[in-house]
């Protein structure tokens, strides 16, 4: 057993010299040496404006991706390369090292920031649902969606709207995953699901872009929460998320953070008027 010590104690001593070699302060700084050798950052998002978008030609764009990408520049890295994930993907495959951090409005819940490394908080929101004009079933909350046998919600899946309308008692047969926005918007025009909810930007994107005026948005949802998202990093790499954290907050102090977010129909004081450590622990 002493022999595997002495090995196991000259193996880290032999990696530290590497990272040290490397620029990197400590073994800690590893992630941060390593993204800054590969230049860019993998980052996972949903192409759910404004929260993160896609366009035709692949550029990618968004409040989270814009945050994301001005960091990392500050951190030396020079860019983030997007790949597009179902939410209820985004935690495994963060996990499974796909991507290097989740920027998408992934909203901090306990069983997520259990799950993650989230950030300080960036883009904070409150829930909506599309109907037809008039909200012909009256719905105000995910209990009202509950309460009517007929009725049927289409949501993200993993999303935190599937979640809130399941936990508000709508059977699992009467929540349906919707893979994107615009596959929501066209099921709702067609009648095929009574109420699409995501977040309320979100829903106000979708509604500008269709100017249909047979819809309606509904928000806030009654009882649901505001929520706020931060990047979220694996569980191991805390100090790149420190590190992250700390451009984060000179940039809310200097103001940079606004600039970058509020354009998008973000308030930078409802991100800097909450925590981590509150939202982690909110119920
Ligand atoms: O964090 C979530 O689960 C939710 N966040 C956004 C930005 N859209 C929908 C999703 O369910």
């Amino acid at each position: 057993m002493k022999r595997l010590g002495i090995l196991a104690g000259v193996a880290s001593l032999a990696l530290g010299a590497v990272l040290l070699a490397s620029g990197a302060r400590s073994a800690d700084d590893a992630k941060l040496e390593q993204l800054k050798q590969q230049g860019f950052a993998r980052v996972a998002i949903a192409n759910e404006p404004p929260y993160t978008a896609v366009a035709a030609d692949g550029k990618v764009s968004g409040a989270a991706p814009d945050v994301a990408r001005e960091i990392f520049k500050r951190l030396g890295v020079n860019d983030i390369v997007a790949s597009i994930s179902e939410y209820g993907a985004m935690i495994p495959g963060l996990q499974a090292g796909r991507f290097d951090v989740v920027t998408a409005g992934l909203f901090m819940k306990p069983e997520r920031c259990a799950a993650v490394a989230y950030s300080e908080p960036v883009l904070c929101d409150a829930e909506a649902m599309l109907v037809k004009k008039g909200n012909p079933k009256g719905f105000k909350s995910y209990a009202d969606i509950a309460k009517d046998s007929s009725a049927t919600v289409g949501a993200p899946g993993g999303g935190t709207e599937e979640k809130l309308a399941l936990n508000a008692g709508v059977p699992r047969d009467r929540v349906i995953v919707v893979p994107d926005g615009q596959s929501g918007l066209k099921m709702v025009q067609d009648g095929r699901i009574d109420a699409y909810s995501l977040p309320v930007l979100s829903i106000n994107d979708l509604m500008k872009k269709a100017n249909d005026p047979n819809l309606e948005v509904i928000a806030p949802v009654q009882g649901a929460p505001v929520y706020c998202d931060g990047a979220a990093f694996k569980k191991g790499d805390e100090a790149l998320r420190d590190a992250y954290d700390v451009e984060l907050a000179k940039m809310k102090k200097s103001g940079e953070f606004a600039k970058i977010i509020e354009p998008y129909g973000f308030s930078a004081k409802a991100a800097m008027s909450t925590t981590r450590e509150k939202l982690c622990a909110a119920k």
